[in-house]
């Protein structure tokens, strides 16, 4: 699942963005041979939610199949080589077709659906790419989804959605990453691990674990600075050997100082190289120790947000604008941190994490589970899920922190803490951390789940999502920080364990205005963050805080919900409300503030 490069061995074919589209709510297209393509006049925009985009062709809350088909020119020249085709995520699962053939199914979104086309393609000519991609959800699916039938057989009417979703956050549908059609040698790099330690004074060590088709390989592994200048370097070993490099007087990564390097990794067949591929890695370690989270053995404390993937007509589309845009706002704020709730985002957005200096926390999007009607399936698959995204974004040093889910219970049943829930998180966390151990782990809990949740039990750090002042304590700030502060209390006495505000927040709709505490003001908006901030900062074994949300994003309809959660600091167009400038105010004055 790497990230797609050109160099001597790889090349990458650039596409089109406008594919034909039509939606199959019957879900007859394959009955009638779609896959050999099918009639409309309706394009569609790739990378791109089709909600907004089509929302005059009736798709703005559309929930079912559509397909996309598109005719791509295969050079002459790509023919002897292995031939891809990479869907960089299609939202929330996929099938591709290529020439009519069956070439790959994507079971999950939110990552790469990668499909090798060799045999499939004529190359020097055109080709047929058809696929198919549906945005429901079911029982079993990560995330998990919900049905009207669901709500009502548990009397939960007024908390009924439409579209039905178990989440917060729209369930855009469509190709929301890039495709990209690309070439790797016959023989080549599939997989790669990097692991850094950091020992102190100054030296950097770095674990590189490949894997290629090939049983037997040589490879070797060299890594250079800024300036080009090679810093350690291995020989040629044997591919099976996980490969360990120094780096005397290293610079670290960290978030002031995001210094990257470059690593470089050759393959060998029979003494002659086949494949190289090259990234930039950051040299850092995350720890916690007792009730402190450190990077590199120094204490840090997180200030951030919570985000969505999510812009006027883009949807949760991947808009290179947006994340320059995004980052600047985040750095104007004084921010250092963001959670990538309640999915991974896209693999650009964490490269350029990586070269910013932002710390990440990558979310699973197992967000709200209902073990009510959780199966084996379910919980393979939330598995499979984390195997993918570890896999996928193990490398980045932005990526500090691995959240295996978000709010679960967050229908209170009491069955949850007789076992069920126990067995459940105790599986997901000892696989996460087999695959991983270098990284805490943690899952945002919520106030209806309670102290018990047997997720603290798991956690390196307890996340907490408080909305004290807001569903609960409404209006009222005073109540809201005695309640934070008294569980909070609660909790480490109980787990001893360092804590992350992972969500806090109220609703604000941009230009409303009260001289007293009124919600939905921008003033009552940023008292309350300003009045959480102070007393998160103020408490020991606290690790950070995470405002909920950055920005305002769409949400499936209902009456607690004006078409957008306005839980932004920014609008959706990203311009700031009040408590964005209290924010930068507030995190301008350096570290947490005893
Ligand atoms: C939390 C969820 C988040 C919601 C938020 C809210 O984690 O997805 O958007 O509440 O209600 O429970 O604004």
């Amino acid at each position: 699942m790497l990230y797609p490069i050109s160099n001597t061995f790889r090349e990458i074919l650039n596409v089109d963005p406008f594919w034909k589209f039509a939606i199959d709510p019957e879900k007859s297209g394959e009955g009638q041979l779609w896959q050999n393509d099918f009639e409309s006049g309706i394009e569609i925009a790739v990378p791109g939610s089709w909600n907004e985009q089509l929302e005059e062709s009736g798709l703005l809350h559309y929930v079912g199949l559509a397909w996309y088909s598109k005719k791509i020119f295969i050079p002459e020249h790509f023919a002897g080589k292995r031939i891809w085709v990479r869907l960089g995520s299609a939202d929330f699962s996929s099938k591709v077709w290529v020439n009519g053939a069956v070439v790959g199914e994507g079971p999950f979104g939110f990552l790469p659906v990668e499909c090798e086309i060799t045999e499939f393609v004529r190359c020097g000519a055109d080709n047929l790419f058809v696929i198919s991609v549906s945005n429901e959800l079911n029982d079993a699916s990560i995330p998990q989804g919900i049905t009207s039938e669901h709500y009502t057989a548990e009397n939960r009417l007024r908390e009924e959605t439409n579209p039905p979703a178990r989440f917060d956050f729209s369930p855009f549908g469509g190709i929301n990453r890039p495709v990209v059609i690309y070439t790797t040698p016959l023989n080549f790099i599939e997989k790669v691990a990097v692991t850094t330690r950091v020992e102190l004074p100054g030296t950097g060590r770095v674990r590189i674990a490949a894997h290629s088709g090939l049983r037997k390989a040589g490879i070797s592994a060299e890594i250079t600075d800024k300036s080009g200048i090679v810093v350690a370097a291995s020989g040629l070993k044997d591919i099976g050997t996980p490969t360990e490099l120094e780096i005397v007087n290293c610079r670290f990564w960290s978030n002031n100082l995001p210094y990257l390097y470059n690593l470089r990794i050759r393959l060998y067949e029979n003494g002659k190289t086949c494949d190289e591929y090259s990234m930039d890695i950051g040299v850092r370690e995350v720890t916690v120790e007792g009730d402190r989270l450190l990077l590199n053995g120094e204490e840090i404390f997180l200030r951030g947000f919570g985000k969505h993937e999510d812009f006027p007509v883009a949807g949760r589309g991947f808009f290179p604008p947006l994340t320059v845009k995004d980052f600047a706002l985040m750095q104007w704020t004084n921010s250092n941190s963001f959670r990538t709730s309640h999915y991974p985002y896209s693999e650009e957005v964490l490269s350029y994490a990586d070269r910013k200096g932002m710390l990440v926390i990558s979310e699973a999007p197992a967000v709200s589970l209902d073990l009510r009607h959780a199966t084996q399936q379910l919980l393979d698959n939330h598995k499979l899920f984390i195997e993918k995204m570890v896999e996928r974004d193990r490398n980045h040093p932005s990526v500090i922190i691995w959240s295996v889910g978000n709010e679960p219970n967050i229908v209170g049943d009491e069955g949850y803490y007789n076992g069920s829930g126990r067995n459940y998180w105790k599986d997901v966390f000892s696989f996460t951390r087999g695959l991983d151990p270098s990284r805490p782990i943690t899952v945002p809990n919520c106030s209806r789940a309670g102290v018990d949740d047997p997720v603290f039990e798991f956690s390196d750090i307890l996340s907490i999502n408080r909305y004290y002042g807001w569903y609960e304590y409404p209006g009222n700030v005073r109540l809201a920080i005695e309640k934070l502060s008294s569980e909070m209390e609660e909790l480490h006495s109980k787990y001893q364990k360092p804590i992350l505000v992972t969500e806090f927040g109220a609703d604000s709709l941009a230009g409303s205005h009260s001289t007293s505490m009124q919600m939905f003001t921008e003033e009552y908006q940023s008292a309350l963050i300003e009045a959480y901030i102070k007393c998160i900062e103020s408490i020991p074994y606290t690790v950070g805080e995470m405002v909920w949300n950055f920005a305002d994003f769409r949400t499936p309809q209902h009456f607690r919900r004006v078409v957008l959660n306005l839980k932004g600091v920014f609008t959706r167009n990203r311009e700031p409300k009040l408590s964005a400038y209290k924010l930068k105010e507030m995190w301008g004055k350096g570290r947490k503030q005893p």
